[in-house]
């Protein structure tokens, strides 16, 4: 196998990778690391300082690739077949870019931000921010909302499935259980048109073993 991916399937950004892997049907080794181990820790981070995951590696070109965003691009250019996730248009392309770029930064970050303040001891935690947090969360569902009611659907840039609803499905996903956004029509439905997407659904079924981890009140909202 050539690709490998570097992953845990209950990671976010991992899913948003894996979206692209699926709808583009690549083949690929998941390798999964458990963070929690020094060695797997070192190891990740010999193939990208950072260590965090996803990260691609290509041996056959001899290419490692972080970030989720640069993983769907590589994809696209290394991988012949079905359509690409950022479309050749270059105006298509930065639609795309720039609802990729607005779902990591002001949706994506804040909903990391409050999950993992849920994961640390009590006298850790920072509700200040988590505040903020949530806030930043609401404003980013009011301008998706917006956008995605103003591209008319039924994906986030307009017609095509693309970079941006790998960013926005795993994100939502998340983010939901904490700040409801049934309220705004647009992205309720969208939400609902991407949960159903066979890529993402599998991702979603993959990361099943490990909602234990959440408690059971943030679990219940999970289909
Ligand atoms: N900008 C990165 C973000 C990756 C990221 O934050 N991954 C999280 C998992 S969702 C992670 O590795 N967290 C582990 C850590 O920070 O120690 C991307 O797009 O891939």
């Amino acid at each position: 196998m050539t690709l490998r991916l570097y992953l845990h399937p209950f990671s976010s950004y991992c899913q948003k990778a894996l979206i692209a892997l699926y709808e583009r049907d690549v083949p690929f080794e998941p390798v999964e690391v458990n963070l929690g181990d020094p060695e797997e820790r070192a190891a990740l981070a010999a193939l990208s300082p950072p260590a965090k995951f996803p990260v691609l590696r290509d041996e056959a070109r001899g290419v490692t690739v972080p970030e989720s965003s640069l993983i769907v691009e590589y994809l696209d250019r290394v991988h012949e077949g079905p359509p690409p996730l950022v479309p050749a248009d270059p105006d298509a392309a930065l639609e795309v870019r720039i609802l990729d770029r607005f779902l990591d930064l002001y949706l994506h970050a804040p909903m990391q931000k409050a999950v993992a303040d849920h994961f640390r001891p009590e006298e850790a935690r920072d509700g200040w921010g988590v505040a903020e947090a949530k806030r930043q969360i609401a404003g980013a569902y009011d301008m998706l909302d917006a956008r995605i009611a103003a591209n008319g659907g039924p994906w986030a840039a307009g017609e095509a499935f693309t970079l941006a609803d790998c960013a926005a499905g795993p994100p939502l996903f998340y983010s939901g259980m904490m700040v409801p956004f049934e309220d705004r029509p647009a992205l309720a439905a969208y939400y609902r048109r991407v949960r159903e997407r066979p890529s993402f659904a599998r991702a979603v079924d993959e990361a099943r073993p490990y909602r234990a981890w959440f408690p059971p009140g943030w679990r219940e909202g999970w289909d």
